[in-house]
């Protein structure tokens, strides 16, 4: 198990999980990459029973809340297969202005993919959980990119603005037993 995947010690709570691309590349400029994210979460979310309530990805970063009775092996299990499938997809399309950043490892056969460690926070109620759901959908104002959160096609502010989001999520106020 990972550094990261032992981060988590309070299992079945919600968690801000943050994950940086190495050396901050810009790989979800992408839409291709992104779609490879949101795959990896369905799976999570029908397979291993993650909720996932807010999300908002960045060119070079993302970040999402999320809760599992096993959040440790359901984010070593998205690390893994992110990892891969993206490295993947960047080898399909020759984009060796990417590829060439990333440090290997096991002479030279895998990439490092993300920067290391993740920053995991578990979140205590209702109030922190709201915090934080603003504190992710608000990253791409203050890049200047839009004026309102909902604007960013990659975050699930447009969920909680009642518009339809790219990706179904589990919203916090559906939750009666936290
Ligand atoms: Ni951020």
């Amino acid at each position: 198990m990972s550094d990261t995947c032992s981060t988590i010690t309070e299992h079945n709570k919600p968690h801000h999980v943050t994950c940086v691309v190495h050396e901050l590349l810009p790989v979800f400029s992408q839409p291709e990459v992104v779609r490879i994210v949101f795959d990896c979460w369905r799976h999570l979310r029908e397979r291993c029973g993650m909720r996932l309530y807010g999300y908002v990805i960045m060119e070079e970063h993302l970040h999402f809340l999320a809760q599992a009775e096993r959040l440790d092996i359901c984010l070593g299990g998205f690390r893994e297969q992110t990892a891969g499938r993206i490295v993947k997809y960047l080898e399909e399309q020759r984009l060796e202005r990417f590829l060439k950043r990333f440090p290997t490892v096991e002479g030279g056969r895998k990439y490092c993919f993300w920067q290391e460690p993740w920053e995991t926070e578990s979140i205590s109620g209702s109030a922190m959980m709201c915090k934080t759901l603003d504190y992710i959908h608000v990253n791409p104002i203050k890049r200047g990119y839009v004026d309102r959160a909902e604007q960013w096609r990659y975050s699930s502010a447009r969920n909680y603005a009642g518009e339809s989001g790219v990706f179904g999520i589990d919203r916090w106020e559906d939750e009666a037993d936290v």
